[in-house]
């Protein structure tokens, strides 16, 4: 048995200095020190010895099982460096080669905007609120004085989400719902801002996208007047524009307010003579306005009698279309880089 385990451990010596590979490695370590090798074997049979016999050769074939171990770690190491090498020599790293530019990304223009009127706003104490993007008939028309058979529900070209009645949901189509789930939840004086996506069943053109964003304001106080709201208005049309701008303020309907305006912004492309940015009108309409109806007032539980207010929305993606002469709206959502880049 002893001279077994010499010859043993003088065989696995001798096929362990051929091997190069990791692969090969592990055969060699299957072959004798897995559990169907030789040493195993014989380790297996030591119970079969005599007690003295079996004490020496097992003292010896745990010897040659740890010197077989030791071999394999020392082996291992060796090929692992040396792969290692190898690959360093193959990929050599020039480290004097130019690098290659990481590109950054910037704030889409839009945000940008939202986020410049959002500040203008705060600064005169607006408060930010925010309101969900698919809304119930009942806040996106019924409270806002538009009921189910009112005309002015043509106005906005709705994509509904389910038509059941009371219950119907669709992707809101104004930002105004908002001025609702604000009343509902706090008693004047009021004063917020709620900027978001909106969404209209509607043919795209130059002025006119299927989603695009709206900034509502709404003020509800004791003598909010249309002075208040057009003060407010004109300041934040200075603030963007700048004091030379021109600002064209006009009657307008809305369900929800009364009177109702609509302002619109001299096209600064063009400067009335007439271009595709202003449809050849000279104007851009901006937004909507109005002081807030007393009906709306009264379904909030806000008495019209003690308390008036104001409220607006604004498109936002026209203000970059005059500031930076840009044509078609649409140019702001087809994802072009070199368009975007430019902001
Ligand atoms: C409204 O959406 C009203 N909710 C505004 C309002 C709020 C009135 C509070 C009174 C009180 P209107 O549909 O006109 O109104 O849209 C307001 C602004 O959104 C427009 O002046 C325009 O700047 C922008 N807008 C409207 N439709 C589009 C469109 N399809 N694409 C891009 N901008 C649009």
């Amino acid at each position: 048995m002893a001279k077994r385990l010499v010859d043993l451990r003088a065989e696995a010596v001798e096929e362990l200095v051929k091997i190069n590979n990791i692969k090969d490695l592990d055969s060699w370590k299957i072959r004798f020190l897995g559990k169907k090798s030789k040493l195993a074997q014989i380790l297996h049979s030591l119970a079969k010895l005599p007690i003295e016999e079996r004490r020496e050769v097992g003292a010896q074939a745990n010897k040659v099982k740890m010197a077989l171990e030791s071999s394999l770690a020392e082996k291992r190491n060796t090929l692992q460096e040396a792969s290692l090498l190898s690959s360093l020599q193959q990929d050599k790293l020039d480290v004097t080669l130019p690098g290659r530019p990481v590109s950054s990304g910037h704030i889409h223009p839009i945000t940008q905007t939202l986020e410049e009127i959002s500040d203008i706003l705060r600064n005169m104490g607006f408060q930010i609120v925010e309101g969900p993007d698919v809304e119930w008939d009942y806040y996106n028309f019924e409270a806002l004085n538009i009921p189910q058979w009112h005309p002015a529900r043509d106005m906005f070209a709705s994509l509904w989400i389910d038509t059941s009645g009371k219950d119907s949901r669709l992707l809101r189509t104004h930002t105004s719902p908002t001025q609702i789930r604000v009343m509902e939840k706090t008693r004047p004086p009021i004063r917020v801002i709620a900027p978001g996506r909106v969404y209209r069943y509607e043919a795209t053109d130059a002025t006119h996208e299927s989603m695009f964003y709206q900034i509502e304001g709404l003020a509800i106080d004791k003598n909010v007047t249309m002075a208040n709201l057009k003060d407010t208005l004109f300041e934040l049309c200075y603030s963007l524009f700048g004091k030379e701008i021109r600002i064209r303020f006009r009657c307008d309907y809305f369900p929800f307010v009364e009177p109702g305006v609509e302002v619109a912004i001299e096209c600064l492309s063009c400067h009335g003579s007439g271009c595709r940015i202003c449809n050849y009108s000279g104007w851009l309409e901006i937004l909507g306005a109005g002081m807030v109806h007393p009906d709306v007032l009264r379904r909030a539980n806000i008495n019209p009698d003690i308390y008036s207010g104001f409220a607006f929305g604004l498109g936002i993606e026209r203000i970059p279309m005059l500031r930076y002469g840009v044509d078609d709206i649409r140019l702001f959502y087809r994802n072009d880089l070199r368009f975007l880049q430019q902001f």
